[in-house]
């Protein structure tokens, strides 16, 4: 938890934050991720100054089942942006990490370079029982990288079927990765990430596995071509992430899928409904302390929950009339 800061601190945390300076960005970051109340001014007052900056940065993220090579992929695409002139902060979200607390330092080590780079900022994100690990903060999380200068954001999920359209809300493009034959085939991707993917890397196309994987990246292709009715449809690409082949023709791939998008007006308009979505879970989350706040504090509650407990009162009962009587009372 961290204790009461005052405001000037904050301008100056984040004087520093814009600056470049990491330690500022972590603390930053803890501030924003942290829900205890005595934070909140603190954390919307460092939103409020980040949102105040211009950037012009990209978001992509990079899903996939567990141990198809996702960080192995974002090492190697990271140090290739970092090589385009970019500075990369990655988020990788763990659904497991919260459990086992283990897989944090595993996505470092598979991150060995990008991890220890000037110009990048790797932050392993415990996913607070949220669905596939994007929370409330991960948006909050991006604002905060931006306003410290990185303008390629990466972020790393995997994917466990609604986590794809939780990605897809906070990013600009969606990278699928998937591996030839074994579990993951065809017929065990969910259609619903093929309908939101922008486009798909075969990893692991190495070794024996190099004509498998070719012979499946044309049946994934004409998969997604049919289910996008015959119209432009996203490509698979081979990648091995672990002998860094096929990694620029992705990149390529990625930076071209964005500039297309800037042209065609649907990057700006992607990002326009993302903050409405972004807009109405920040009213649920506000919402939802207030109320919390304010019921936890009044004896009515006491009076519910004993009722409640001795099951006098069925829950949803109790709630609606808790929810009514702080409206009532709020002014
Ligand atoms: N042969 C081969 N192995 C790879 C490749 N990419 C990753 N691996 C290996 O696959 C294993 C899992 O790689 P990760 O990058 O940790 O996979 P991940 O998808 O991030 O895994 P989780 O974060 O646990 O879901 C490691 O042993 C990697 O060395 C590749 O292109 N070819
Ligand atoms: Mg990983």
């Amino acid at each position: 938890m961290v204790d009461f800061v005052p405001d000037h601190q904050i301008s100056a945390l984040f004087e520093r934050l814009k600056s470049g300076d990491r330690t500022a960005l972590a603390k930053a970051i803890t501030i924003v991720e942290s829900t205890h109340q005595k934070d909140g001014s603190s954390r919307l007052q460092l939103l409020s100054e980040a949102a105040s900056l211009s950037v012009d940065s990209v978001r992509f993220a990079i899903t996939g089942a567990p141990g198809v090579g996702k960080s192995t992929l974002v090492e190697q695409v990271g140090l290739s942006l970092i090589e385009e002139g970019h500075k990369v902060a990655v988020l990788a979200i763990d659904p497991t990490s919260q459990k086992t607390g283990g897989s944090i330092l595993g996505d470092k080590t598979r991150m060995p370079k990008l991890s220890t780079h000037q110009a990048a900022f790797v932050r392993p994100s415990p996913t607070s029982g949220v669905l596939g690990g994007i929370g409330p903060s991960t948006s909050e999380i991006v604002l905060l990288c931006e306003a410290a200068g990185y303008d390629r954001i990466l972020i790393e999920t995997v994917g466990v079927g609604q986590s794809e359209l939780a990605v897809s809300n906070v990013t600009d493009l969606v990278c699928f990765v998937t591996l030839a034959g074994g579990g993951d085939s065809l017929q065990g991707i969910k259609r619903g990430i093929l309908e939101i993917v922008d486009l798909v890397a075969i990893n692991k196309a190495d070794g024996t596995n190099i004509s498998a994987s070719e012979q499946y990246a044309v049946q994934l292709e004409s998969a997604l071509h049919l289910l996008n009715g015959g119209a432009v449809s996203p490509k698979a690409l081979l990648t091995s992430a672990l002998a860094g082949t096929g990694i620029l023709p992705l990149l390529h791939e990625m930076n071209r899928l964005i500039s297309e998008k800037k042209k065609d007006g649907s990057f700006e308009d992607q990002r326009r409904s993302q903050h409405q979505v972004w807009f109405e879970k920040a009213t649920l989350q506000a919402f939802h302390q207030h109320v919390l706040a304010a019921a936890s504090s009044q004896e009515l509650n006491a009076n519910l929950l004993e009722q409640v407990k001795n099951k006098e009162v069925v829950p949803p009962v109790a709630a609606q009339r808790l929810v009514k009587h702080w409206l009532n009372n709020a002014s």
